[in-house]
């Protein structure tokens, strides 16, 4: 029966599509779509090739395997091909492995102690070193197994290749095999200098690893953090290697070659799992990317005799763990506000299973993030979950955008509490500025008001406040003030007694200072000092709340960017609504007289940094009195430092005084040069 015209479409179309994403892979070094995703499209491919055998193709994709060799490095022949390896996805499969492998070396009891050599499988670029008389004279790629490519110029780059090997003994002709990566801290490394740079990022460590070992200049790749652990020999003449994997390996180790340090021998089928577990359990702390582990059976007699499948040993199998990225579609992006009010664009992705579980939502980090990958609703996206890591979306798969898609706006309202959200100029994280209004920020906003430093309200520890704001109780920091005694006595773990000292506490802390309550607020950039200048400045609250910038910049200490950050607190309605409860409920201070600051002070235009102790006064205290006489005071020594007002104990910020010749006073100059 001749094959439908459908299935002779979808074996073009799958053919065009592999060898794009070959092109890319191979050439590019630019990959688009995941190892799964890839490893599908062959395998449909392939699929309908075995159903209808007339339409294979000797240009099939599936007729060449492995890489091909790029036009601009030197081809090399692999005298002993390189070989890969065959997968099992579970235990079921690695069992009927085993039961392969033991038929064929005619065990009769089930080979249950039968050894196997386990070892990670590292996820970087397999590579060929050879070594006449102990010195390496040939790199080489895998390539398609059988030809790779000359990269001795990169190998001789990466620290742990060793140019000669150590000791003695070892063969005349010594080709070993392993695997070229990057460790992770390597890799996070590179791509930030790369984004900050506005170079090219790497997709992932495999990528980066395959792309290094191509480079034309070595120089290139000497810049690349690169390792090697080799894990098997290839071609040997001239000497005899020992008769166990584990042993070669060892052997290897002793030349000077890097071995991982992760290799057991293990027995049996159940050797096999436990140490599948292990690494499994070890994978997030390796700090290099691993897709699996590997078994080999550890006898090279036995080796022998089992020989070789295709391109793969039947005495070796790679046991994968799932994998690490996926693809998904977008189907829309939503925001998370975090406690301390910033703003994650989260993915919300149509259900996929990767890195071992069911995923629908992926961070998207930030807003700038969000915009450099391009993300939008409805894209197809590779989303990665590696170890306990939460999911992210890594990058668009811009071939299988659709006509329509949705772009993402950062909102202007936060999506918890509605007030505005902001975003400071070069900064990448935008923020919701509701503060204590909002339920997100609330258990932080709440821990801070209550502080010791702020309305000083012993007895509300952290988890009582988590609690309350989980259960809804308190909403704003004026429910303190309506918790009863019977409420708190009723808790769990609070006895009367306690109940009690929190509400004397709270009784207490209604007498505060108008400093200490603007502090309280949380709002963003307004610490303790400015808090302090702010209530000397104007020495009532409305004062302050009515305050534009323009006024809010005349309070020493205070610049455009902390009055624009007051301003925009006391124009969210519900903060005056809260700080109304609050003064109902029963909290106040003492007004003081706003501060004369004056305009021709003998201090005007001359700015102040205060050190060390003081003789009977505080440092605050010379501050309001400097402020008081028009002088400005800051916190660091510059050129611009009229003077230093230095106590005893001065240390750094004396000596670059002295350093950048700032006058210096002690209090009595002070006090004198007020005088006159
Ligand atoms: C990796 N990728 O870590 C082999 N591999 O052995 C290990 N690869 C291998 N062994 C024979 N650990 C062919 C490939």
């Amino acid at each position: 029966m001749a094959a439908p015209a459908e299935s002779r479409k979808r074996i073009e179309s799958l053919r065009d599509e592999i060898r794009y994403h070959n092109h890319r892979y191979h050439t590019l070094d630019d990959i688009e779509i995941p190892d799964a995703e890839y490893d599908r499209l062959m395998r449909e491919l392939q699929d309908l090739e075995r159903e209808y055998p007339e339409l294979v193709t000797p240009d099939s994709p599936t007729q060449r395997v492995g890489g091909e060799p790029s036009d601009a490095l030197q081809t090399v022949e692999h005298r002993l091909p390189m070989l890969s390896l065959d997968n099992v996805f579970s235990e079921d499969e690695l069992h009927e492995f085993h039961r392969r492998v033991a038929e064929k070396l005619e065990f009769e009891d089930g080979a249950q102690d039968l050894q196997y050599a386990a070892e990670p499988k590292l996820d970087g670029a397999a590579i060929s070193l050879l070594y006449q008389d102990g010195v390496l004279v040939r790199a080489a790629t895998r390539g398609d197994g059988t030809t790779g490519e000359d990269i001795t110029h990169n190998a001789r780059t990466i620290e742990s290749i060793p140019l000669r090997l150590l000791g003695d003994g070892y063969p005349n002709m010594l080709e070993v095999r392993g695997e070229v990566f990057m460790p992770l801290a390597g890799f996070e490394a590179y791509n930030k200098k790369a984004r900050a740079g506005g170079e090219k990022t790497f997709v992932n460590p495999r990528n980066a690893a395959a792309g290094s070992l191509r480079q034309l200049d070595p120089k290139l790749t000497a810049e690349r953090p690169l390792d090697m652990y080799v894990y098997s020999v290839g071609l040997v003449e001239g000497g005899e290697l020992p008769g166990r994997h584990s042993e070669i390996i060892e052997q290897l180790r002793s030349w000077g070659l890097k071995t991982c340090p992760e290799r057991r021998v293990v027995t049996g089928v159940e050797g096999c799992l436990g140490y599948y577990e292990s690494i499994g359990k070890k994978r997030g702390e390796l700090g290099y990317d691993i897709d699996g582990v590997v078994y080999k059976v550890d006898s090279l007699a036995m080796q022998r005799e089992l020989g070789f499948v295709a391109r793969a040993p039947r005495w070796a199998v790679a046991h994968k763990f799932p994998a690490q990225e996926e693809l998904t579609v977008v189907v829309g992006v939503e925001f998370q506000v975090g406690r301390t009010g910033a703003l994650t664009p989260v993915a919300r992705l149509e259900p996929v299973f990767v890195g071992g579980v069911t995923v629908s939502n992926a961070t998207l980090h930030n807003i700038d993030e969000l915009h450099r990958k391009d993300v939008r609703i409805g894209d197809t996206v590779i989303v990665r979950r590696a170890g306990d890591v939460i999911p992210e979306v890594v990058s668009v798969v811009k071939r299988r955008r659709p006509k329509k898609t949705r772009r993402v706006h950062l909102p202007e309202r936060c999506p918890v509490c509605d007030s505005h959200v902001t975003r400071e100029e070069g900064e990448a994280v935008a923020r919701c500025t509701g503060g204590l209004y909002c339920k997100a920020q609330r258990a932080e906003a709440l821990k801070h008001f209550v502080s010791r430093r702020a309305m000083d309200i012993e007895g509300l520890g952290a988890k009582l406040i988590e609690q309350f704001v989980e259960e809804d109780r308190i909403k704003n920091p004026a429910e303190i003030y309506e918790l009863t005694n019977e409420e708190l006595a009723e808790r769990e773990r609070m006895g009367e007694k306690s109940a009690e000292n929190l509400i004397n506490s709270i009784e207490a802390s209604k007498s505060t200072s108008l400093a200490r309550f603007l502090f309280a607020l949380g709002i963003r950039e307004v610490g303790e000092a400015t808090a302090q200048s702010l209530a000397a400045y104007f020495g009532n609250l409305p004062a302050i709340t009515r305050a534009s910038v323009d006024d809010l910049v005349k309070v020493p200490d205070v610049g455009p960017v902390v009055a624009r950050r007051i301003r925009d607190f006391f124009d969210e309605e519900h903060n005056l609504d809260v700080i109304r409860q609050l003064q109902d409920l029963g909290v106040h201070w003492q007004d003081t007289d706003p501060m004369q600051v004056a305009e021709d002070g003998p201090f005007t235009g001359k700015t102040f940094v205060i050190t060390g102790t003081l003789p009977g006064m505080t440092r605050d205290e010379a501050k309001a009195l400097i402020q008081k006489e028009g002088g400005k005071v800051t916190g660091s020594v510059s050129k611009k430092t009229s003077y230093l007002l230095a106590g005893e104990k001065a240390g750094s910020k004396l000596s670059k005084a002295q350093q950048l010749e700032v006058e210096i006073l002690d209090l009595d100059a002070l006090l004198a040069l007020l005088q006159h």
